[in-house]
């Protein structure tokens, strides 16, 4: 395979509802879709999960727009491919800019899929028809609005119930739901908002029997969440801490982490998320599927991801509706009874409507 043509779109959609973490509120996702043509005219598709400031990590659109420009399409435009796995290699020269990478390797991935005449779950070794999800709910202004929207994803059938918190929006809130909804699976994301001296706070926590707690501490540490461990019985998983299988070999071998959120745009792409996916299996620590407001497009390929074997809890991949008034993909993703059937169709197995791509487009240009 050879990659003649790149084009990057930059879009704008709005969200149905504001999501608020522990650093602020989005109300619109901006960010870029890749569109890679090969020589025979398959066209593959990716997404950047880049936002449009680095709150969650370094990475920005613009910062994705300049690496993309100037050091990996470069990289990558009239190479001879053999697999998807050469890209994350041709990459090595060039440090993190992980979102970045990851959306091109993903369009690669869908051609390569594509080319071999399977979806790309089966070209990633997923076997799985049916991936199981749960939702990711944003801090609200009150308990009660929070808990009448715990109630409609229940009733939606969404199989657990992710809660943000920050301090002064965690125990109460947390005790709250336990209450309420004795048997619902729930956990707890922090997006890096406590310090070990929170230890006491985040103990507390033990009592309502969280199947885990999300990267509580700094965006940057393996070493304290390892110390927060052995004082807290509710698991640790790691999500802004792991960008490679490095990273997770050592947080695991430190006991930092006992559940890894696996996000493909974070660790750089489809090949390390497998790398990553088969250490943690064959280290029986089990991993879920992150969410990042995708798009359509970086929907099917988490979709795909959660097919593989160690994919055991479930993800954050909501159904599009969840989101936005209109995906860019048709079919849209849909969840039913809290499952997501996967498409069988070649590729990422879901057709890019293109009239609605440039109705959100803000920015575009090819190379
Ligand atoms: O920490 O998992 C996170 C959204 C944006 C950035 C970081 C995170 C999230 C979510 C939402 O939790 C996941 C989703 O619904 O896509
Ligand atoms: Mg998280």
């Amino acid at each position: 395979m050879k990659i003649t043509e790149i084009t990057i779109r930059q879009l704008k959609m709005k969200l149905k509802a504001p999501f608020t973490t522990s650093f602020g509120t989005f109300h619109e996702r901006e960010f870029l879709v890749l569109e890679a043509k090969d020589e025979s005219g398959l066209i593959g598709w990716g997404e950047s999960v880049a936002f449009h400031s680095p709150w969650y990590n370094e990475e920005t659109l613009q910062t994705n727009w300049h690496m993309l420009e100037d050091f990996l399409i470069p990289l990558i435009l009239n190479k001879e491919l053999h697999h998807p796995d050469e890209v994350s290699k041709l990459f090595e020269p060039i440090r993190k800019n992980n979102m970045a990478k990851s959306s091109i390797e993903g369009a690669i991935w869908d051609i390569y899929a594509q080319q071999t005449g399977q979806s790309l779950a089966a070209a990633l070794g997923g076997k799985k028809d049916k991936i199981e999800v749960g939702i990711s709910i944003g801090i609200q202004n009150s308990i009660e609005e929070l808990v009448a929207l715990v109630d409609g994803y229940v009733k939606e059938g969404y199989k657990r119930m992710k809660i943000k918190i920050k301090p002064g929006w965690d125990l109460e809130v947390m005790r709250t739901l336990r209450e309420t909804f004795p048997d619902v699976a729930f956990m707890a994301d922090a997006n890096s908002a406590y310090r070990l001296e929170d230890a006491e706070t985040l103990k507390q926590l033990d009592a309502f029997q969280l199947t885990m707690i999300e990267q509580p501490l700094a965006s940057d540490d393996i070493i304290d969440h390892a110390s927060l461990q052995k004082l807290m019985e509710t698991p640790i998983c790691l999500d802004e801490s792991i960008h490679s299988l490095e990273d997770a070999r050592k947080a695991v071998e430190l006991g930092s982490t006992k559940i890894i959120n696996i996000k493909i745009g974070r660790v750089g792409g489809l090949t390390e998320a497998k790398k990553i996916h088969d250490y943690c299996e064959a280290n029986s620590i089990p991993v879920w599927c992150g969410g990042m407001l995708e798009s359509g497009i970086g929907r099917a390929h988490n979709v795909a991801l959660t097919t593989l074997s160690n994919f055991i809890l479930p993800g954050d991949t909501a159904g599009s509706n969840r989101y936005w008034e209109k995906d860019i993909i048709e079919p849209e993703v849909v969840v039913k009874d809290g499952y997501i059937e996967v498409p069988q169709q070649v590729g990422i197995g879901y057709e890019i409507n293109r009239e609605t791509v440039n109705s959100f487009t803000v920015a575009q240009k090819t190379y």
